[in-house]
């Protein structure tokens, strides 16, 4: 039996009596008070109707309904020795049928208020002339930096409200490419595993909770990420480069996204062990590592010793770049060098050491014949103009 209310036990009490009299004592209409029992019932409480002639009626009839899914099955009393009745239970048993029904309806009743995951559309009136490129410089998930000790606070509930934000302020900006890059310049994860120091270098690493957490708030923020490419643009290509916080975890991500958007044509994942990402759109060129490996100042060698047929069919070249947080863009024989910022704040190390650059997250737009013909920026402060 469900608690009853104070005003349901009150009615219950008064029941004995007349319905008018004991509506009238509660001081509420007779139809609030038949309500009220009518509720009380539906708590459970067996509720009895005296007869017309002042005596405890004897017959299961007079027995308001048993509760819903349960059946009198019958009753058992305590006669006076008058020959009333002076008490009555009721006895009653699962309604088999009945209750299998409740469990049905309640189903159907929960399965109607979840939604399905709702399917992306495919965006009109695209363009095929330009392409969106969106660089994640270094968003370092998993990071904890304390405010008292490295200046600002960050951890993976910031980061996720940051890159949520940023996202979804540049794809509201951005005009309508038929293709999207999205493309993480590394460092995605702060942490490659449980020991909490980089692979090479062996740094500690400032980290906010359990390894297990971040690869799940990682992983679903860019399948969420995605997701809001694909309201604007009808191609969304994802490339992940493994830096040098994330070598391994990297990849891992590249392949949870393989299999998340595997029936999805909509969505390439590309070259996922391969620290070089290539991509080519009519006469632009991009090439993409962290930044790590190779010195930003040697990139312009690189590309073209790499790539030298897309060089030469190309006439708008760039080589985008993570790692250092800070930006910088240089123009080298042909190749246009760019280092993005991050959206990331400085760990305690690298505010004790002096180092602090802007936040912010790009997107840029590149023309088919032209090159890089617009760019956007959300930085921090635009964050409270998406909540
Ligand atoms: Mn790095």
């Amino acid at each position: 039996m469900e608690k009853l209310t104070k005003r349901q036990q009150k009615a219950l009490e008064l029941s004995e009596l007349p319905r008018a009299e004991a509506a009238r004592l509660m001081g509420i209409s007779e139809r609030n008070y038949r309500r009220l029992l009518e509720n009380a019932r539906k708590n459970g409480a067996p509720v009895y109707r005296k007869a017309s002639n002042g005596q405890a009626e004897t017959t299961i009839d007079n027995v308001l309904e048993a509760p819903d899914g349960y059946k009198v099955k019958g009753t058992s009393s305590l006669v006076g020795p008058d020959g009333n009745i002076k008490q009555q239970w009721i006895k009653t048993d699962i309604d088999k049928e009945r209750q299998e029904q409740i469990i049905k309806e309640t189903f159907i009743k929960a399965i109607s208020k979840v939604k399905p995951l709702p399917r992306v559309k495919s965006p009109k009136k695209l363009s095929k002339d330009t392409l969106t490129v969106y660089p994640m410089g270094d968003p370092h998930i998993g990071l904890y930096a304390w405010s008292e000790e490295a200046g600002e606070d960050f951890d993976c509930d910031i980061a996720e409200k940051n890159m949520r934000a940023a996202v979804s302020y540049l794809i509201e900006k951005t005009p309508n490419s038929e293709t999207a890059v999205i493309l993480n310049l590394g460092d995605y994860f702060h942490a490659d595993n449980q020991l909490n120091r980089t692979q090479r270098a062996g740094n500690a690493l400032d980290v906010d909770g359990r390894w297990a957490r971040v690869q799940m708030i990682g992983t679903q923020l860019m399948i969420d990420c995605i997701n809001i490419a694909l309201t604007k643009h009808k191609q969304v290509v994802v490339r992940n480069n493994p830096g040098n916080h994330d070598p391994h975890t990297a990849q891992a991500l590249a392949i949870s996204l393989s299999c998340a958007f595997r029936d999805n044509p909509r969505v390439i994942i590309k070259g996922i062990p391969n620290p070089f990402f290539f991509y080519e759109f009519g006469k632009n060129m991009i090439v993409s590592c962290h930044g790590d490996m190779v010195k930003p100042a040697k990139m312009q060698g690189v590309v073209s010793n790499y790539y030298p047929e897309a060089w030469g069919r190309t006439e708008h070249r760039y080589a985008f770049l993570g790692h250092f947080h800070h930006e910088n863009r240089t123009e080298d024989n042909g190749l246009i060098t760019e280092i993005f910022n991050t959206l990331a704040s400085s760990d305690a190390w690298h505010h004790a050491s002096g180092y602090r650059s802007k936040r912010n997250m790009k997107a840029l737009v590149l023309d088919i014949e032209d090159g890089e013909v617009e760019r956007y920026t959300f930085s921090l402060k635009r964050e409270s103009l998406c909540s």
